[in-house]
């Protein structure tokens, strides 16, 4: 996979990617990540990226014509490479590529997205700023709009760097052969069960013995409950959309009596 990120501020990138499991990806090869600096797309000698808004207001607006040269210069590397490679023709490469625009009206980022993001070969996303982009960049370049939760940042980088690792820990062999990508929380709808490692006492707060009696299913029942229940307290949202038995969902309307 290649990812392409387009920013005004690229050397906020450094560290998150060059450490832990989204270095390990890039190490091995399983995705490589390209920063833009969007004004090197800037067309005068100022370097100017942003605007006032039309009809007055507060803040500056990005300006569509940096942000449309970037994204085809980059469509442009896509195309070259997929030449050389020679499976689809450049032009197929560049219209299929996603364009995903970094802003808090973005639809919300979840899973599922992650998932579908981490099957593309090519990801562009553009990290937004100031008090928006011009609508022609949401109009006729995106093919996309991505929100990380109901909250406000500074820009969309912090958000990007938060999709990239949520996609680029989905690829085969990103993750080391212990650890498995569908097993944390999310998943499979549920919150994770408590964990516990040695020692079996710390401070006079014992593990559950259901852990130490070495009973697999004992083990996995009581996670499965854990997890319920954990879910059911924390994000009730979360556990109308999940994959219940019918004997699971007789103990939630049972537990949601108890509270
Ligand atoms: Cl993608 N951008 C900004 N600026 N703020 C956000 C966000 C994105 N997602 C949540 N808040």
């Amino acid at each position: 996979m290649h990812i392409y990120m387009l920013s005004l501020f690229p050397k906020m990138f450094e560290g998150p990617f060059n450490e832990s499991i989204v270095k390990r990806a890039v190490d091995r090869g399983l995705v490589q990540i390209d920063i833009y600096n969007i004004r090197d797309y800037a067309q005068d000698k100022h370097k100017v990226v942003d605007d006032y808004p039309y009809g007055g207001g507060a803040g500056m607006v990005m300006k569509p014509e940096p942000l449309f040269d970037a994204v085809e210069a980059v469509k442009k590397n896509i195309a070259s490479q997929v030449n050389k490679e020679g499976s689809l023709s450049g032009g197929e490469a560049q219209d299929s590529t996603s364009v995903i625009l970094l802003t808090p009206q973005g639809r919300l980022f979840q899973q599922k997205m992650a998932g579908e993001l981490a099957q593309k070969p090519n990801l562009i996303l553009v990290c937004g700023h100031y008090e928006g982009v011009d609508e022609r960049v949401r109009e006729h370049l995106v093919t996309d709009e991505i929100s990380i939760g109901d909250y406000v940042l500074t820009g969309g980088e912090l958000a990007a760097m938060v999709v990239v690792d949520a996609v680029v820990r989905l690829l085969p062999g990103a993750l080391g052969s212990s650890a498995s990508a569908e097993d944390g929380s999310h998943v499979m709808g549920l919150l994770q069960y408590p964990q516990y490692t040695r020692p079996p006492s710390f401070r006079g707060w014992e593990v559950p013995a259901t852990l130490l009696s070495g009973n697999h299913d004992a083990i996995a029942r009581w996670r499965r409950k854990q997890s319920i229940l954990r879910t059911l307290k924390r994000r009730p949202d979360l556990l109308m959309q999940a994959p219940l038995t019918d004997e699971e969902r007789q103990f939630v309307e049972e537990e949601k009596g108890a509270v």
